[in-house]
């Protein structure tokens, strides 16, 4: 037990952090994070409350944020909210929300003990508003807490006026892949409700992935969005949110055809003694048998990275890309039951006499 557990720790502290992760992230909060270069984000957030009856109809509330890095901690993304509360206020024609924003993160990195902040210029399309968020955050193990600070010009849903506003959360974690959190974002001097969430988080293991579940009464992301709650005929929205990164080479095989082949691994010397295809997402010939001091090499016929992980000590492979190989070499008679990390239903033997 205290093996598995310290062996989960090990895999959480040596995962890099590429993509939006929720477990450092409250749902109402963008946060200081921006996506490595080349890489783009979809984030898919729905919310909904159930009507009364005898209609019990469902009413959605749907919110999307596509955002691409550009290195040197730069982002530039949108926000699209189907049904903003935004929207309702005066001068509205339309629920759709769009805000443009760009992100800088002037210091620090998700998932790395200590302060990280980050600025947020926006534009809101259906407010017609410049809108900026300063955004800080502080990670001490598994603690993150966060503030922001609001502004923007031209605040729908009132006079028109230009407003500030504050909000600030927290993200709990309870293990490497559970966590809990909460925020509330207002106005100053507030005319309307003050937003909130609560949530329950998860990263999806072996995946960059994670997901949420929560309650809240905002009814989109964006920074005019995440200060406002509903107040009626709802007040509390149910939901949930999906992260997405999308590393934008590995769509290269549709423009280049298929990548150079590399080779990891290959101890000098080795007679290679079985090959073995990661072909369909599955190993090919799932036990192959050698001799000691023999080696097995694999190759990466799939268009998505794969990598070879012993069960036991020994050392396993890293990422191994499209096209690559991976030679190791087995100096001692034994079983060696292997998987690969992202894929753990991939799954193989290598029996050395
Ligand atoms: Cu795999």
């Amino acid at each position: 037990m205290k093996r598995v557990s310290l062996a989960l720790l090990a895999l959480a502290a040596a995962a890099p952090l590429r993509a939006q992760s929720l477990l450092y992230r409250p749902p109402n909060l963008g946060g200081t994070w921006v996506p490595d270069p080349g890489v783009v984000q979809f984030n898919f957030v729905h919310r909904f409350y159930v009507a009364p009856g005898p209609s019990h109809a469902v009413v959605n509330f749907p919110n999307f944020t596509l955002v691409a890095g550009f290195g040197h901690q730069v982002a530039f993304g949108a926000q699209f909210a189907t049904r903003s509360i935004v929207g309702l206020g005066n001068g509205a024609q339309s629920t759709n929300e769009t805000e443009v924003y760009a992100r800088w993160r002037l210091h620090g990195a998700e998932g790395q003990p200590g302060f990280a902040v980050a600025v947020t210029p926006a534009y809101n399309v259906l407010a017609k508003s410049v809108d900026g968020e300063v955004g800080v955050d502080w990670t001490q193990g598994p603690l993150t807490l966060h503030g922001a600070a609001r502004a923007m010009s031209r605040r729908l849903g009132q006079s028109g006026n230009g407003a500030t506003a504050f909000a600030g959360g927290f993200n709990a974690r309870l293990n490497p892949y559970v966590g809990v959190s909460a925020d509330v974002g207002s106005f100053v001097s507030p005319t309307v409700r003050a937003a909130w969430s609560a949530a329950i988080n998860f990263l999806i293991p072996g995946s960059p992935h994670t997901f949420s579940f929560h309650a809240s009464n905002a009814t989109s992301a964006s920074i005019q969005g995440a200060s406002q709650g509903i107040a009626s005929p709802k007040n509390v929205l149910y939901g949930f949110e999906f992260t997405i990164p999308l590393h934008l080479k590995r769509f290269s095989p549709w423009f280049h055809g298929s990548p150079k082949p590399v080779t990891l691994g290959a101890p000098a010397g080795a007679s290679l003694a079985a090959q073995v295809d990661m072909a369909s997402i599955k190993f090919t010939g799932e036990t192959v048998t050698i001799s000691a001091g023999q080696a097995v090499r694999w190759t990466n016929r799939d268009p998505l990275e794969h990598t070879v992980t012993f069960d036991g000590a020994e050392p396993g492979s890293p990422p191994i890309p499209p096209n690559g190989s991976y030679v190791h070499r087995f100096d001692k008679p034994g079983t060696y039951t292997y998987h690969c990390t992202p894929h753990p239903f991939m799954k193989g033997t290598v029996i050395v006499r």
